[in-house]
């Protein structure tokens, strides 16, 4: 390691004062100004922690989906996934480290992960379409170049391409092709081949209505149309050649406000959908004849995706086990559904899709989603061999059906959630079971829910348990919601900090939206009492 050459190229790259940054939910956010060191030293640590798997590692450089003025990055792990737990804490370490400190952070955490410095480096690096990211990568590239590691810059990506892309090179091909023509090549072949099995096939399942965040999933469906050709048409709104990015539109505000993004034209009873600014989440919705918007999130694509893989797998005659990854956010009336009337075990964890997915890869098949529309599915690899080999030896029926799992594992994402691949998942499994998008809405009713956001001095002072379900601190503020709860019907309701913005999270659901409302204002109250809340008490706001 040129430590001479780090102190130098570091100094180009220094870190605000006073500023303390924390690898959360989903790697470093904060205002693009404050992330220049961050990029630099994340660069470093890519190259540490490819030369310690002896593998190619990804940089992210996005903030998703928050503001168009905030920027992130992400680390991705040789598999494709999100980085492991002891490195986030180096990764965490090495962004804090004052700058005469760099140097001995990097040499701390090679020897204590006894990484082979001899060893070559590899990374690959994408972006977002922020006006900051591009800066921002070049920084990463710096930081990658002064260790000696090689790096390929994909430039322009949604988040679930990098880490597609790592994955495949990390599996020698086995996986796909590490190109964007092999992303798409791969899953639109699989989309074609699952939806020619549809013995219904009408016009009403061909279009659909996109929202795109205003991000990089605009560009990224623009560049694969025509891969699709007949097969879907989508109509892209918020493409970001007007509106600004996550601005009153994609998934998260649709999530979190129950309502349309803004610059979308729907009718009644049409199939449309939003991605977040990085195209790693998808929720659908619909206008209902009376005019109600409907909102189908992570929870319901999770259930029809479990209850499609499992009717395959009864048609083929194979006793695989299926589980079901939440988390607290999962609306109620999904967890009974899966449970009761889909016998589907349904496992809870920590919000964050690193959890999800570790906890997904216990089974068979792994199913997991979070309620604002983050997930994928995960097959054991013997899994995938086994139908691989019934596709070609069972009789006709059974035929058909190992035929449709197996081009369902090459249309899922499984190194991360990705809201082009979920939308064609979905896309296909619509038009296969002959579903029309109320149909799919009416396979159970959510209870009425509500997120709030609530601005405290340290949002730290909030620590969770049980899968974020309780709090432990501050003192007294489990006992308020406890006491809040028993006031309402069919009522829950949690606080978490963020991982990803400065705020405290709160989740409250009950019999009707009044209550929901309301046990969400009255628990937000109660945090801002405990927790320390700065700004404006909460108000009654619907
Ligand atoms: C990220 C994570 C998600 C998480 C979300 C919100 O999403 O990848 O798993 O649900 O942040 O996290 P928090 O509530 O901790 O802020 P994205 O789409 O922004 O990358």
């Amino acid at each position: 390691m040129d430590l001479a050459a780090v102190t130098e190229h570091s100094a180009l790259h220094a870190k605000p004062a006073g500023l303390t940054l924390q690898y959360g939910t989903a790697g470093f956010r904060t205002k693009a100004e404050h992330l220049d060191h961050v990029m630099f030293r994340m660069g470093l640590l890519a190259v540490l922690r490819s030369k310690q798997t002896q593998s190619t590692i990804g940089v992210m450089v996005t903030a998703s989906h928050n503001p168009e003025e905030d920027n992130g990055v992400k680390l991705v792990d040789p598999l494709g996934e999100m980085l492991a737990p002891a490195w986030e804490e180096h990764a965490t370490c090495l962004a804090n480290a004052e700058e005469q400190d760099v140097t001995r952070v990097l040499v701390d955490i090679s020897e204590k992960e006894a990484v082979n410095l001899q060893q070559e480096a590899f990374v690959v690096i994408g972006r977002d379409t922020r006006p900051s990211s591009e800066k921002l990568s070049q920084s990463v590239i710096d930081g990658v170049t002064v260790l000696g590691g090689h790096f390929h810059d994909y430039g322009l990506l949604t988040t679930p391409q990098l880490h597609y892309m790592v994955y495949c090179r990390n599996t020698d091909g086995q996986y796909g092709k590490a190109t964007i023509e092999g992303y798409y090549q791969k899953l639109s072949t699989a989309f074609v081949q699952l939806t020619k099995q549809a013995s219904c096939s009408g016009e009403d399942y061909r279009s659909l209505k996109v929202d795109c965040a205003n991000g990089i999933g605009a560009l990224k469906l623009k560049e694969m149309q025509h891969y699709l050709a007949q097969g879907l048409s989508v109509q892209l709104f918020n493409d970001g050649t007007k509106g600004k990015l996550n601005h009153l539109c994609g998934a998260d505000f649709v999530k979190s406000h129950q309502k349309p993004p803004h610059g979308m034209e729907m009718k009644p009873d049409e199939r449309c959908c939003s991605f977040d600014g990085d195209a790693d989440r998808i929720v659908y919705y619909y206008l209902g004849a009376e005019g109600h918007f409907h909102l189908i999130d992570g929870d319901k694509i999770a259930t029809l995706i479990s209850t499609f893989l499992k009717e395959l797998l009864l048609e083929i005659g194979e006793n695989l086990n299926i589980g079901v990854v939440q988390t607290a956010y999962a609306n109620g009336s999904s967890t009974r559904y899966l449970e009761e009337v889909m016998k589907v075990p349904v496992y809870c964890t920590k919000t964050g899709v690193k959890h999800l997915h570790h906890k997904a890869q216990e089974f068979d098949i792994g199913v997991y989603f979070e309620a604002n529309g983050h997930g994928t599915a995960l097959f054991k690899k013997a899994v995938e061999m086994k139908i691989k080999q019934l596709a070609k030896e069972l009789d006709n029926k059974k035929q058909k059906a190992a035929k449709m799992l197996e081009n369902i594992i090459d249309l899922f994402n499984q190194a991360a959630g990705d809201a082009i691949s979920d939308m064609l998942v979905i896309e296909a499994i619509l038009v296969l079971k002959g579903l029309t998008v109320q149909q799919w809405d009416a396979l159970y009713t959510d209870l009425p829910n509500r997120q709030l956001k609530v601005k405290v001095a340290d949002r730290r002072v909030i620590s969770t348990t049980d899968a974020e379900r309780r709090a432990v601190t501050p003192p007294g503020l489990q006992e308020a919601i406890d006491a809040l709860v028993k006031k309402y019907k069919l009522s829950r309701a949690f606080v978490r900090p963020s991982g990803t913005e400065d705020v405290v999270r709160v989740y409250a659901e009950a019999d009707s939206q009044a209550n929901a409302d309301s046990l969400a204002q009255e628990v937000s109250l109660a945090v801002f009492k405990l927790a320390g809340g700065i700004g404006e008490e909460p108000q009654p706001r619907f």
